[in-house]
């Protein structure tokens, strides 16, 4: 199920500003449903828009049934949600549930001494030395309950205590809550991170991930709450943080009735150096390759499905980070979209990578706003100076992704009459959707007309996957298979020229779709920088 389907990720605050607030809203999200639906997208994953103090633009949620003041009101979800249907498009929402904010009415119980609700957290006397993934501790003391709470993530989100029964039925009437109000399918926040260990114990080789990734009964709770609010039919993705191959296929198997698809994150980690995030260093394609081969064939051996995308909220634009920005900036734009897009699973594009986005353009630390990109500026700024610090955060930070969505060359880029709550990137006049909506060769009709083939050959959708060696580690190619017809896909992501050979394979292949010129397949194949083809056998 699902593998015709494209999602489109939004990140409402960037999206579109309706009222001059300098932040995005739901009636902006109304605005453009005609511009997604031309697209040709089925669903919409909407970033959370609850009640939130926003320390984490929303993933600090302080109330999960309610529409924070800034994206709109109740009302205008409900008008989203209908005029998303009548023009086929379902509205997914983005569930955080391994933490609330610390302003949620149950954090606020819990430590003014409310036993039921301190039994909501995880609560303890002597913390660990577990890091918080956005660095520091993990652990945050109460001084009038003298006890730490722990935090995965920021200190304003307090991990809950999936053991706690309790909690569970309050997260099953919240996800009943929004199914009532129409809501087609969800996405976890990280969700394979719930399950905590019994006992809480120092980690002397890592920052505590071990015991808590994948932990001992998260299948079991996700199975519970999905079967409980019975949305097994309805399209769900798990956010999967620094999960293994075998985890994956019991989240999203065909018959383990639990989500219908994950996101894991190995192969965007390819230019960690020493798999740290805030090290900078080239893209290993090998890796990238040998990372493909791993999941693609395991996921469909285990008959399992995977979100297919390259950036989203929390990684920086693909075209600046894998691609061009300059010279070859539509041509890699287009060639990764293409690897990406047609592997078997379902393709996700986040919002503005249809239209080559890049990363922000901030030159100042005071142009960040995320408190992850903050809090490990400080980290850095220990070990180097401010130039090198502010290079990395070029680089890596989730900001690059957050900037506004370019719609058009008005100011601000269409996106908000007001001043916006990030800067605009000052590309927005060469790069916005209105210049390339009527530009046939334009990125924007690139990734309608890629959305449209998948959609239209089964060998995309439902067809088995094999890669093809080529000799070259940044060419991936792969050939799409269903019964007996075959797509092959072929992508350069490198700006260098390179001729491959052949010789060895005598099918005859049409061409179907590319980002330069009709080619045809033979047994020396030259292609040009970041060129990437789709033939038909
Ligand atoms: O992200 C989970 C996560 O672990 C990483 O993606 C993290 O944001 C970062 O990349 C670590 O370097 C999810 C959400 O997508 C993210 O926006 C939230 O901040 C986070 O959970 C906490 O809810």
């Amino acid at each position: 199920m699902f593998e015709d389907k494209v999602v489109y990720q939004i990140y409402p605050k960037s999206f579109l500003d309706t009222t001059g607030s300098g932040t995005g809203d739901l009636k902006g999200i109304i605005s453009k449903l005609d511009y997604l639906a031309n697209l040709g997208v089925d669903y919409i994953w909407l970033t959370p828009i609850f009640p939130s103090p926003q320390n984490d633009n929303g993933y600090d949620v302080s109330d999960y049934c309610d529409i924070d003041k800034r994206y709109g009101t109740m009302q205008e979800f409900e008008n989203l949600v209908s005029a998303g249907n009548k023009l086929g498009i379902g509205i997914m929402l983005d569930m955080v549930f391994n933490h609330t904010s610390t302003q949620h009415k149950w954090f606020q119980a819990a430590i003014n001494g409310d036993k039921y609700y301190q039994d909501f957290y995880i609560f303890r006397s002597k913390p660990t030395n577990w890091q918080s993934k956005f660095g520091g501790p993990a652990w945050e003391y109460i001084e009038n309950l003298d006890k730490y709470y722990l935090h995965l993530f920021d200190v304003s989100q307090a991990d809950l205590n999936w053991d706690n029964k309790n909690v569970r039925e309050e997260l099953k009437k919240v996800i009943l809550f929004w199914k009532k109000r129409g809501v087609k399918g969800f996405r976890f926040d990280v969700i394979n991170l719930i399950s905590k260990p019994q006992h809480f114990e120092d980690d002397l080789t890592g920052d505590g991930r071990k015991f808590y990734t994948d932990g001992a009964k998260v299948h079991e709770y996700i199975k519970e709450l999905v079967s409980d609010t019975q949305i097994g039919n309805m399209i769900t993705v798990g956010e999967m943080s620094s999960t293994s191959l075998d985890n994956c296929i019991k989240y999203s198997g065909e018959n383990t009735n639990e989500l219908s698809m994950c996101f894991n994150f190995h192969h965007l980690k390819i230019d960690y150096k020493d798999g740290d995030k805030w090290q900078l260093a080239n893209p290993n394609f090998n890796e990238l390759k040998r990372l493909f081969e791993y999941w693609q064939y395991g996921m469909q051996k285990g008959h399992a499905k995977q979100a297919l995308f390259s950036g989203n909220h929390d990684q920086p634009r693909i075209v600046s980070r894998w691609g061009s920005e300059n010279k070859y900036w539509a041509e890699s734009a287009k060639a990764l979209a293409t690897c990406f897009l047609l592997m078997n699973g379902i393709p996700y594009i986040y919002q503005g990578e249809e239209i080559g986005m890049q990363n922000a353009d901030f030159k100042r630390i005071e142009q960040y706003k995320d408190v992850e990109s903050l809090n490990y500026y400080k980290i850095l700024r220990d070990k180097m100076d401010k130039q090198e610090a502010l290079d990395i955060l070029h680089a890596r930070s989730r900001d690059n992704s957050r900037t506004p969505m370019q719609w058009n060359n008005d100011k601000n880029a269409g996106f908000s009459k007001g001043k916006p709550w990030i800067k605009v990137n000052d590309n927005y006049i060469r790069i916005n959707a209105e210049n390339q909506l009527n530009d046939d060769n334009s990125i924007l009709n690139y990734y309608k007309k890629l959305i449209q083939l998948r959609k239209n050959n089964l060998a995309l959708t439902k067809g088995s996957i094999q890669f093809i060696e080529t000799g070259f580690d940044y060419v991936i190619a792969y050939v799409r298979e269903y019964e007996r017809k075959r797509i092959l896909v072929m992508c350069n992501l490198s700006d260098s020229e390179i001729e491959i050979n052949f010789e060895h394979d005598k099918v005859d292949w049409t061409w179907l779709m590319g980002n330069y010129d009709s080619k045809l397949f033979t047994e020396k194949l030259l292609l040009k920088p970041f060129e990437c083809n789709i033939w038909l056998a």
